[in-house]
């Protein structure tokens, strides 16, 4: 049994409603956050904390940057929502210097993820059936084995985490899942009906997992070869994390459609999108998708800001200078602690030995550290991108005594 954190009577309080009145979805570390400010977080205690999370890479910039609560604060006293029924002064802006990032024609805004990656498989399957010819209601989509892409239930349906599906069924057919990595896999589920293939470029949930050197080129060679839609979904791996704009930049690759989230948001509101060029992007036709928050003003203000920022190269870069840094530190840690560690630019998945991953994350809370681990004994980190060399390295630090303790 682990000793929990101490959490004062406040913060049990907070924790206790949760329990009382909130679902159960969620088993949260013991501690009640209450302020944020760049890569640290204080709890209700007032005790701080180095935010090696991130929100799961929606909080790159860090917790408040000044730069997007501006924007969002500014926008707050104009106008935050007009649904699509109208237009507004900045989708336009925002669907322009998007695109121009991801070097696309056009892009749907929407707000979560799982959002998103639903758009882009509907825009898949209805050109699979419009533009490649697929017979109606035989399109298939080729996913990946350790996916992960959303909680809603069609995409659920075509992941292989018994967790996330159980219970939820019955699930959208149309999927076929092939082994993550493995081009050779990828040609053989090829048919004459497949629309599209959707995969992360570097899988998150499934432990920081990165593809061989050369598989995200030979997918997109495949797909091109057959007339298929390559859907990337970039909604952890992009803006910046991985030490590029996107992951697939990684190995000069660029898919059909990006699929973007988290950190599009800026850490302050749900903002996703796709992006495509104009010939795919155009099978939506007025009326027959959208969203009721999907380009709202207050998400194009924050969200412009986030492009702007990204369009300099320097949180990137930054991504790139430190992920080496933190690489330095990780080779350093005990082979008797760590059987190995995945890293591409400040985002990397750890292997424990001998310890849960959950453990491991409760001891690095006690030490002012806050993580979480993916599956089993693997942890992952991912901080802001805004994060100083010294707070890495003392983050680190604390990752090798927990894991000697
Ligand atoms: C939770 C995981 C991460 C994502 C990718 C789409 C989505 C996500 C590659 C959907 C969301 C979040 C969901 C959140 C925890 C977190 C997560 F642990 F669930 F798997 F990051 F790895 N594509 N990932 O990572 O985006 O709809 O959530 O905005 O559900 O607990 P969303």
């Amino acid at each position: 049994m682990t000793t929990e954190a101490v959490a004062s009577e406040a913060a049990q309080t907070a924790i206790n409603a949760v329990e009382a009145h909130a679902a159960h979805n969620y088993r949260p570390l013991p501690v009640v956050l209450a302020r944020g400010e760049g890569a640290w977080v204080w709890d209700a205690d007032g005790r701080k904390y180095l935010d090696m999370l991130a929100g799961y890479s929606a909080l790159n910039f860090g917790h408040r940057h000044p730069r997007l609560v501006a924007a969002a604060e500014a926008q707050l006293g104009r106008l935050t929502l007009t649904s699509r029924a109208f237009h507004n002064d900045l989708l336009g802006v925002f669907a322009t210097e998007l695109a121009a990032l991801c070097g696309m024609d056009a892009i749907l805004p929407m707000n979560t993820g799982a959002e998103a990656v639903e758009t882009a498989l509907k825009m898949a399957r209805k050109w699979g059936y419009q533009r490649k010819g697929i017979p109606a209601g035989l399109a298939e989509i080729i996913v990946m084995g350790g996916n992960f892409h959303g909680r809603t239930t069609t995409i659920v349906g075509f992941s292989d985490d018994e967790g996330s599906r159980d219970g939820f069924g019955p699930f959208t057919p149309g999927f076929v899942r092939v082994e993550y990595g493995d081009a050779a896999a990828l040609a053989v589920a090829i048919t004459k009906n497949t629309a599209a293939v959707l995969l992360e470029p570097i899988q998150g949930e499934g432990g920081v997992i990165i593809p061989p050197e050369g598989y995200l080129r030979a997918v997109r060679d495949l797909c091109t070869r057959n007339n298929i839609l390559m859907l990337a979904d970039e909604i952890q791996s992009g803006l910046g994390r991985t030490g590029r704009t996107f992951a697939c930049d990684h190995e000069d690759v660029v898919p059909d459609a990006y699929i973007l989230g988290k950190a599009l948001g800026g850490g302050i509101l749900p903002v996703s999108a796709v992006a495509a060029r104009r010939d795919v992007m155009d099978v939506f036709r007025p009326g027959d998708h959208g969203s009721t928050f999907g380009g709202n003003p207050l998400a194009c203000a924050v969200g412009i800001e986030v492009v702007r920022m990204l369009a300099t190269d320097e949180y990137q870069e930054r991504a790139r200078v430190l992920g080496a840094v933190l690489e330095d530190c990780l080779a350093a840690l005990p082979a008797s602690r760590v059987s190995a560690f995945r890293i591409r630019g400040l985002w990397a998945g750890i292997d424990v030995i001998g310890r849960s991953g959950r453990s491991v994350c409760e001891g690095l809370m006690r030490r002012g550290v806050l993580a979480k681990d993916t599956h089993g004994s693997t942890i992952r980190l991912a901080p802001p991108l805004v994060i100083e060399r010294a707070e890495l390295a003392w983050a680190v630090d604390q990752l090798a005594a927990e894991l000697e303790a």
